[in-house]
Formats: C-alpha cells, sequence, structure tokens
C-alpha cells in the first residue's frame, strides 16, 4: 500500500495529508477493548503515563478524557501496531527509511464533553531534544472523528512557518495562545481546516504544523491511536527534560535508534 504522488506532494507543501484504511474492523474491535481495560483499571499500566486527564468528565459520572503516552512499550496488544504492514509501507513513502517510532499515544475524549479540547501546538516544541524537526505522526482514527466529537484541526503550511515559541512560555490556560497575532508571522493565513476521518483510516502531520482539537459534543467517544515517527536519521540533540519522552540509552549526538524505538515494517511492494 502506498500513497500517490499528489498525497505525498500535499504533505510536503500543506504539511498533512488523509492516507487510506489501515485497520480492519477485528483490529479497531481488540483496540478499542484494550483502551477500555487501560481506562478501567483492569490492566496495570504505569500512573505516569497517563498524562492530561481532564478530571472534569470524571466528574460527570464518565471515563476521563485521557491522553496515554507510550503505550507500545508497556502493553502487547498496541506493540502489535509496529507490524502493521501498512501503516509502515506508507511511513516509508513519507520518511527516509529506516522508520521508527518516536513515542505513541491514545487519546480517548468522552462523550459530550465540550471541555475535552487539545490546545493549538506544534509536536516539534515538545521534541527538540531530538532532531533534524522532519519528524511527522501517523495519526489513526478509531471511531470516526468528525467536526462534531472534536477531530484533529491543522492550518494549512505552518509548518513553512519562520515561526518558534518555547515550551515554558505557552499559557495552558489558553489554547488559542500560539495563534495570537504577535507571534506568528506577519501576514500568515490562519485559516483552519478539520481533518475528519473514517475508523480505521490514517492521517499524517508534519512534526511543524499547528494543530489542535475541540471537544466532543457528540454520545460517543472519539478514540485515536497515534504513532509519533522518526526518519531513518533522527539524532538526540540534547539532553531530556520530559520523563514521558526521554530518549533511552542514546548519547547526545548519536541516530535515535534501539529496542525502545522499533523499526516499523519495511515499504510493501503491493
Ligand atoms: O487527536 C487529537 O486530538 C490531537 C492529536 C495530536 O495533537 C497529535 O497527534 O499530535
Amino acid at each position: 500500500m502506498h500513497l500517490t504522488e499528489d498525497q505525498i506532494t500535499q504533505y510536503r507543501e500543506q504539511g498533512y495529508v488523509a492516507g487510506p484504511r489501515v485497520l480492519d474492523d477485528a483490529t479497531i474491535g481488540r483496540l478499542r477493548g484494550r483502551i477500555q481495560d487501560l481506562l478501567e483499571r483492569r490492566i496495570a499500566f504505569p500512573d505516569h503515563l497517563l498524562g492530561e486527564t481532564v478530571e472534569s468528565s470524571k466528574a460527570q459520572g464518565q471515563l476521563p478524557s485521557v491522553k496515554v503516552v507510550n503505550i507500545f512499550r508497556h502493553d502487547e496488544v498496541f506493540a502489535g501496531m509496529i507490524d502493521n504492514e501498512a501503516i509502515g509501507s506508507l511511513a516509508h513513502d513519507l520518511f527516509e527509511g529506516p522508520v521508527r517510532i518516536w513515542e505513541d499515544q491514545m487519546i480517548y475524549k468522552p462523550p459530550f464533553d465540550a471541555k475535552a479540547i487539545l490546545g493549538w501546538h506544534r509536536d516539534y516544541t515538545y521534541w527538540d531534544h531530538v532532531g533534524p524537526p522532519d519528524l511527522g505522526t501517523c495519526w489513526i482514527a478509531l471511531d470516526d472523528a468528525t467536526i462534531d466529537n472534536g477531530c484533529m484541526v491543522v492550518v494549512p503550511g505552518s509548518h513553512k512557518w519562520d515561526y518558534a515559541y518555547r515550551r515554558e512560555d505557552v499559557d495552558a490556560n489558553d489554547p488559542n495562545w500560539p495563534l495570537q497575532p504577535q507571534r506568528v508571522p506577519q501576514g500568515a493565513d490562519l485559516t483552519e481546516i478539520p481533518c475528519e476521518v473514517k475508523a480505521g483510516h490514517c492521517h499524517f502531520h508534519d512534526c511543524r504544523l499547528l494543530h489542535g482539537s475541540y471537544g466532543n459534543r457528540t454520545d460517543n467517544p472519539r478514540r485515536s491511536y497515534i504513532m509519533h515517527l522518526m526518519p531513518g536519521t533522527t539524532r538526540r540533540v540534547s539532553d531530556n527534560w520530559n520523563e514521558r519522552m526521554a530518549t533511552v540509552d542514546v548519547p547526545v549526538g548519536a541516530i535515535v535508534k534501539g529496542p525502545q524505538y522499533p523499526e516499523l515494517a519495511a515499504p510493501s511492494n503491493v
């Protein structure tokens, strides 16, 4: 399975692209079941990786809105995603091989939770201890992601802006902070585009692209599984600043590889 030339051009020019279906119904069902087990604490998972929980949903008697990081390093079901041949092949269309996984995430937005907003951000601001900044993400919908349930929104072309901010300066209470006029280049086009993705399909975005997502106004959860990917040329460029995204067993200056960073499946010829 491959991306077309047009899809690859769209990724390079706009910083994101919608991809094909990569999960069948059985796999979607298995991952949804595992998420339920994880959130209801039926399986052991290190607490510090259950990050950015929005407690408001819990107060309403629901499962909390949760972003879980590094699931594949702790759970055999999610670890199986590394061997997904379709994802491996598509990733090698966009990134120099061997493509490795840097980190993964599961995001669960509970039903009827308008507060489950993920503020505007660019991923590389949080990953700048590795580089160069040409990592990217394969975002996989486990439910149909729609405008109503808080699909991802992007600012096309923002990955090419001459633009940077320090994570220490971000006001976490203001989801629009990175888009404020004094921060973005003069005349920048801030038009936002929703990225609706059908369950089982994938979507790629560049690590410098501005993106985020709004709350879930529907009566179903919005679940996604997200693989942050490194080209084979990514190196550790400075010290770790965050335990959850620490580079493990990789000296500064070296390619980020090793058992913690498995290679995705090699490209297929079909
Ligand atoms: O799933 C979302 O709501 C946002 C995901 C995101 O920020 C990412 O994949 O980098």
